[in-house]
């Protein structure tokens, strides 16, 4: 157990200032979206802070831990966008002792989504992508959506990510698909 701020000085020594300042930000929308959506806030501030806390950490750090684990090794195929979530909670937990599952759940879903999220992975999720500090073309819509229904900007943001990662002709992990497609079913 220890202080918030002891939390902040922790994850801000892990990566750069901006990346620290973009945590700080998803902590507090995801505080605001707790707020108007009845989630947890305490979890939604902590998870928004911590949700990058593996973001700068080396890919060879990252590959022993797959291993270590004994984590599917199709996750080899990919890089630190995909692992600084999914496998970043290996991370959080011996360095920070942060134990939740809510919150881990969340951190580990907060890149690909996931068919079934919890409200609390819906907030972080959707924080990580609308906080003030993001300018991608269609931001301005992903807030209005998620203004009026939090599910709908969690399939806003799935679709986007898709088109994006296919523009971009980038390999895409199974998990963001399946996301979609439960996801589109939902609300869609
Ligand atoms: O860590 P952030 O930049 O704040 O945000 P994030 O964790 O949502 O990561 C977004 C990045 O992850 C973005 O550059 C696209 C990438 N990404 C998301 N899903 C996939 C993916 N990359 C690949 N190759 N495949 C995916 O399925
Ligand atoms: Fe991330
Ligand atoms: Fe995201
Ligand atoms: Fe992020």
């Amino acid at each position: 157990d220890y202080s918030w701020t002891e939390l902040e000085r922790r994850v801000a020594a892990r990566m750069t200032a901006k990346r620290f300042a973009h945590c700080q930000r998803t902590s507090a929308e995801a505080v605001k979206l707790a707020q108007r959506f009845g989630g947890d806030v305490l979890r939604a501030q902590v998870g928004g802070l911590v949700h990058d806390y593996a973001k700068q950490i080396p890919d060879e750090d990252f590959i022993a831990a797959i291993h270590a684990h004994h984590l599917p090794a199709a996750l080899l195929d990919y890089g630190n966008a995909i692992w600084h979530g999914m496998v970043g909670i290996y991370f959080i937990e011996d360095e920070l002792a942060i134990h939740d599952p809510a919150i881990l759940q969340a951190v580990k879903e907060h890149t690909t989504g996931a068919p079934e999220m919890p409200l609390l992975s819906q907030i972080v999720y959707m924080a990580d992508f609308i906080e003030p500090g993001r300018k991608f073309p269609g931001v301005d819509e992903a807030r209005a959506v998620t203004q009026q229904s939090l599910q709908a900007g969690v399939l806003y943001q799935l679709s986007h990510e898709l088109s994006y990662l296919v523009e971009k002709q980038e390999p895409i992990y199974p998990l963001t698909f399946t996301s979609y497609n439960a996801w589109v079913r939902r609300v869609g």
